[in-house]
This record gives structure tokens, sequence and C-alpha cells, in this order.
């Protein structure tokens, strides 16, 4: 599992390396395109946005590049830069720089992953479980809650380096959203101290309408979307002396109540909380194949479960899309190896 568990020195050391490159990007004047994951979320959004507003704050020009337009939940975040869309024909600039965040690896950006792998330097903010060798400029942290509590930490190092204020407003509500959502409103195990600092030292700062902001990132939803959820916690099943819940979503689901199917990974949270459950694997049949949530206790590691489809993600949540597999023949598949993987994991 190589270096995830380094200290405290070598984060210091990686966030001052990656503000150097960004304070010389911005003097140079270099054009740096920013990755957040496929199917970006509130972290990777937060992220994303936030570190574009403070790149060009210090001269960079910047581009966002996303793979689709934001999520239902992410509609009220505020956009510092109107993003690039490949996928839907806008053309991405030559980069000097290109920085992902919220994942560390070409192969989470899909069909974007070409425009990082040909930018002249690549720089990383994540918080993932990594494998392999990191390139130079890795700011790396697996154990902070969210990439957007890493971009705090570059943000006020950069503060500090150019002597004037960089957190904005809009730069506040982005990681507070990344934040908040990453630390499951601050009730994940993730959450630290430094992290509740941070979102103290942002609201104190800045205010901030924490209400509702957390009603379009959490709370918003539609009736088609409740009957689903119904739907799915009546065929969740119990398997393994009842440590683990199996449910699906077909696409069948998704058409009758006419869901956008960015959400649905909150019912496999949501299925971990009936009591007893170490594991839930919940399945989501999709146009090419099936995608896994799998949700997870403290005793069973949902990356590495993930990892033998050729998935990943973290120790408590993960994730994996199969291709060219039924939602039938996933769940059997899935079925047999939980049972050998939790009888291995004791
Ligand atoms: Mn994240």
């Amino acid at each position: 599992m190589g270096v995830n568990d380094q200290g405290k020195n070598r984060h210091h050391d990686a966030a001052q390396t990656v503000v150097e490159l960004f304070l010389h990007a911005g003097a140079e004047g270099w054009c740096v395109g920013i990755f957040p994951h496929e199917r970006h979320d509130a972290d990777a959004y937060g992220a994303a946005m936030s570190m574009s507003a403070v790149l060009e704050a210090v001269g960079c020009e910047t581009v966002v590049v996303l793979d689709m337009t934001a999520p239902p939940s992410l509609n009220a975040l505020p956009i510092l830069k109107e993003p690039l869309i490949p996928e839907r024909g806008d053309s991405v600039p030559a980069l000097d720089l290109a920085l992902a965040v919220d994942c560390y690896e070409a192969s989470r950006l899909g069909k974007r992953a070409p425009y990082y792998v040909d930018a002249l330097y690549q720089a990383v903010i994540d918080h993932h479980l990594y494998e392999g060798d990191l390139l130079p400029y890795s700011y790396i942290d697996v154990h902070a809650a969210a990439a957007c509590e890493l971009c705090y930490v570059l943000i006020d190092a950069m503060e500090q380096r150019v002597g004037r204020s960089l957190f904005t407003k809009d730069i506040a509500v982005l990681l507070l959203a990344g934040i908040v959502t990453d630390t499951g409103r601050y009730t994940y195990s993730n959450t630290t101290p430094r992290v509740m600092r941070q979102a103290a030292t942002l609201i104190e700062r800045f205010p901030i309408d924490l209400p509702t902001l957390h009603y379009h990132l959490f709370d918003k939803t539609t009736l088609g979307f409740l009957q689903l959820r119904g739907d799915v916690f009546q065929n969740a099943e119990r398997s393994c002396n009842d440590h683990v819940i199996i449910a699906h979503i077909s696409r069948e689901m998704i058409d009758r109540y006419d869901i956008q199917d960015d959400d649905l990974a909150k019912l496999a949270s949501e299925l971990r909380f009936v009591e007893g459950t170490e594991v839930v694997l919940l399945h989501v049949e999709t146009p090419t194949g099936v995608r896994i949530n799998i949700r997870a206790g403290e005793n069973f590691n949902a990356a590495e479960f993930a990892r033998r489809y050729g998935g990943g993600g973290h120790a408590r949540a993960a994730g994996v899309t199969i291709k060219d597999i039924t939602l039938e023949e996933a769940m059997a598949m899935t079925r047999r190896d939980i049972a050998e993987a939790l009888v291995s994991s004791e």
C-alpha cells in the first residue's frame, strides 16, 4: 500500500512544494487546467473552483475541465469559472500545469485524461488511498477528510506568502461544501479538530448561510427519489449472518421515477445504518454495465474489496463500475465474493 502513512512532516513539505509551484505558475502567468474526478461531488467541485479562483488571484490563467454539468445538489454552489466540458465539444487550451483535485491519477479523469497527461507539469491535491509512486507535485494526505481541507491548508499558506487575503466568501462556501459533504455533516470518523477549526474560521471570516447551503447539498429531493428510495429499501436483502446488505437499482427503476443517478450512492450509506450491518453493496445498473457502491464498518475495507474489480476509494466508502455485465451477473458475483472476503477479513 505504498507510502500512505507517511507523517506530518512529509505532508507539510508536500504542501510547501505545491505552494511554491503555484506561486511560480502565477509569476510566469501559466495556464493551469484543473481536473476534479469523474462524476464530481461537492468536494471535487469545491476544490476545483476554489483553486481556480486562488490561482487566478496570484497570476495564473485557469480552466476548470469537467466531464459533465453539475448534478442538482451542486446547483447552488458558486460558479467562479465557467467550466469547460470537452464531451460537449468545448476545446481545452494547451496547459502548462494540470492539477488533479480529489483524485491522484489520470484513470479517474475518464475521457479528460489526455489533457491532464499532455500538460507540461502535473500536480495533485488528494485524500484518497493511493498505490504506487507519486508524482513530484503531489499533496496527498489520506487522513484529511476532504480535498477541500487540503485546499484550505494551501490557500492559507499562499496568503501568508503573498501577504494579502486570498480567501473570499465564495471560496469559503465552496470549501465548506466539500468539507461538510466529505465528513458526512461532521459525523464520520474523519472529522478532526483541524477540519472543524477550518470550518469555524471560514464562518467567522465570512457571512455564510449554512442552512441554505446544507439544504441544497443534502436535503433537497424529489418525490420520485423518495419513491425510488422506498423501492431500494424494499428490495434490500441480508446475507452473511445479516452482516451484509445487498440491494439494487435497475434502469427500469431509474426510468420509472425519472431519477438523476448522481445521488444514488447515498442510499448505500443509509443502508449501513441498519444495526449489525458490516457491509452494504448497492448495485446500480448503468447504460453500459453496473456500478457497485460499497459501504463498510470498521472491520472491513471497502476500497480493498472494490479493487478486486478494478475500483477504489476509501476504507469506509468505495465503488467500482464494471462494464458489460448484467445486474443479475454482478449481484451473483458480489454475493459470492463478499462471503469469501468477510471470512478472510476476520
Ligand atoms: Mn473528497
